[in-house]
C-alpha cells in the first residue's frame, strides 16, 4: 500500500468569479477533503488523505451552488513515487493558480 499526503495547497489566485473558492479534493473519484474555503494568499494543509495500492487520480474542485462545480485540475499519483520525497503540482483550471505540495509514502 502507498499513502497520499497533501502537505499544502497554496492559493495564488482563486478561480473565476467573486470571492473565495470552496475547495474540495477527490481521490479516485471519491471526496477525501473539504469543502474548505480558501482565498488568495491562504494555505490549507489537508494532510494524509488516502491509501491506495497502485495509482490514482487526485482531482481538485471548486464547489458552486446553482451551477456546475468548477474543475481546478488534478494529477496522477503512483506507488513508484514512494521515496521521491515532496512533489509539486500546479493547478490552473478556471483561471485559478494553485500550488500543491504532496508526498507518497509506503
Ligand atoms: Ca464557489
Ligand atoms: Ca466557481
Amino acid at each position: 500500500m502507498a499513502t497520499l499526503t497533501i502537505h499544502s495547497v497554496i492559493c495564488h489566485e482563486t478561480s473565476d468569479g467573486f470571492g473565495s473558492d470552496d475547495l474540495f479534493i477527490n481521490f479516485r473519484g471519491e471526496r477525501v477533503f473539504g469543502v474548505q474555503q480558501i482565498d488568495e494568499g491562504q494555505t490549507i494543509n489537508p494532510g494524509t488523505v488516502s491509501n491506495f495500492s497502485v495509482k490514482g487520480l487526485v482531482d481538485f474542485w471548486e464547489r458552486d451552488s446553482g451551477s456546475d462545480n468548477d474543475y481546478l485540475g488534478g494529477f496522477w499519483v503512483h506507488r513508484n513515487q514512494v521515496g521521491q520525497g515532496e512533489l509539486n503540482a500546479q493547478l490552473s483550471g478556471d483561471d485559478s493558480n494553485y500550488a500543491v505540495n504532496y508526498e507518497i509514502t509506503a
